[in-house]
């Protein structure tokens, strides 16, 4: 947990004290930045930040390339209903002074340049709830305050798209309450969490790279690894609620049955997957969503589907196909797609002939055997009154096929599970 600051309250105090007393002093205080209020461009070197005057209304304020907008205090104070589009450079350097302090809600922040603090507990970008944060660029801490700290009410929705660079020693995202849509497909480094959001109902899509961990808190929280499969170097965690963890990881055809089983095989509660060299690790879940984006082909069957319109699109890479699979039902063509415990997972084999038979053996899921439309064949004939086993040489891992009868199959798994199936299907009947 982190400390609640008051830093853009202060600074609120301290920049009306500051233009109040401005005249007597004589000096400016916007420095390089101008223009007639709300639409302010920042252009050069402003060493002493820019307040704005109408905290109420807010204010269109652009930092443009090449310039650079600094204080030792909060450098750019923006009211409800801001607009702030920075193209070059925003940085503070003494403690509790974020970058960009957002007063109220309403605000958008969209960063292209450098947001950076150096100061203890400076945040990049600091604000109430209800604002808007788009990052492309990078957010800089190096005194333990957040890339992005929203402090604001429930009820209010925080929203963050980052494909760029969030880099702290604190926190990358903060929420404390309200909820928060985060769609990360850039590169969070931090030492802290990674992204900590509240007690509101969140959604984040994670398809960027993350290091540290990520926490939903209490709420109805829905997190998905994204579709570029992520590295992710730290734990999910869904906190108290009711929380969905959605694997929409890519994956090619052949290897969509492993990973499906062990996504089917994993409890919810907590546990881990490693995909691609990833792991992939979590807990608090309630539910997980096989929602796996499943590469079929060699990259000639897809795309085309898209140009109805303007210039059309630009093909698909290899014809991708969205399965989305509740824990109710696994329907990634498995025979026994409604029994979630099983030890042995039946496939129809190459062509949609025999069977791959994969088991949950030893703490992961392995091709157990492959057995032929002959194998089968051969034992349904056989078994007259008593089963035979179909091509037993084939069998491990506690895993075994059986003709109980002339038409029906049945496959035993490990710690004693079975599926009885009629034998009309992969090419049998
Ligand atoms: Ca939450
Ligand atoms: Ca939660
Ligand atoms: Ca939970």
């Amino acid at each position: 947990m982190k400390t609640i600051r008051y830093g853009g309250l202060i600074s609120v105090t301290l920049f009306v004290l500051a233009l109040l007393v401005a005249p007597l002093g004589g000096a400016p205080a916007l420095a390089q930045c101008g223009g007639t209020d709300p639409n302010i461009v920042c252009t050069g070197t402003d060493p002493d930040g820019y307040v704005d005057p109408n905290l109420a209304t807010g204010v269109n304020l652009t930092v443009q390339p090449g310039a650079t907008v600094s204080n030792t205090g909060t450098a750019i104070l923006a009211g409800g209903g801001s607009t702030i589009i920075n193209d070059g450079t925003i940085s503070t350097s003494s403690a509790s002074a974020p970058a960009v302090d957002l007063a109220l809600a309403g605000s958008t922040v969209t960063n292209n340049g450098t947001i950076s603090t150096s100061g203890a507990g400076s945040d990049a970008i600091a604000g109430n709830s209800g604002n808007t944060i788009v990052n492309a660029g990078t957010l800089s801490t190096t005194g333990s305050g957040s890339g992005v700290f929203m402090y604001g009410a429930a009820g209010t929705t925080t929203t963050i798209t980052n494909s760029g660079t969030i880099n702290v020693v604190g926190d990358g995202v903060l929420i404390f309450s309200g909820s928060t849509i985060v769609n990360h497909t850039g590169t969070i480094i931090a030492t802290g969490n990674a992204i900590s959001t509240g007690s509101g109902a969140d959604t984040i899509l994670l398809d960027g790279n993350v290091t540290g961990d990520v926490l939903t808190g209490g709420g109805d929280d829905a997190v998905t690894i994204g579709n570029s499969n992520p590295n992710l170097n730290g734990e999910l965690n869904g906190g108290a609620g009711n929380d969905t963890l959605t694997f929409a990881l890519t994956v090619s055809s052949a290897e969509a049955p492993a990973l499906a089983a062990l996504i089917a095989a994993a409890s919810p509660a907590g546990g881990s997957l490693t995909f691609g060299g990833n792991l992939y690790e979590w807990v608090n879940f309630e539910t997980l969503v096989d929602a796996l984006n499943i590469i079929t082909g060699g990259g000639g069957t897809g795309g085309g589907t898209g140009g109805t319109g303007g210039t059309g699109g630009t093909g698909g890479t290899g014809g991708s196909v969205v399965v989305l699979v509740t824990l109710n039902s696994i329907a990634d063509g498995r025979l026994n797609g409604l029994d979630f415990a099983a030890t042995a997972i039946p496939f129809c084999g190459a062509g949609g002939k025999g069977l791959d038979v994969y088991s949950v053996y030893g703490g992961q899921i392995s091709l157990a055997f492959q057995v032929s439309v002959a194998d089968m064949q051969a034992a349904l004939a056989a078994a007259n009154g008593a089963p035979v086993q179909v091509a037993p040489e084939l069998a491990q891992y506690d895993t075994a096929l059986f003709a109980l009868d002339g038409s029906t199959l049945q496959l035993n798994g490990p710690n004693g599970y079975s599926f009885i199936f009629q034998a009309n299907v992969c090419g049998l009947g």
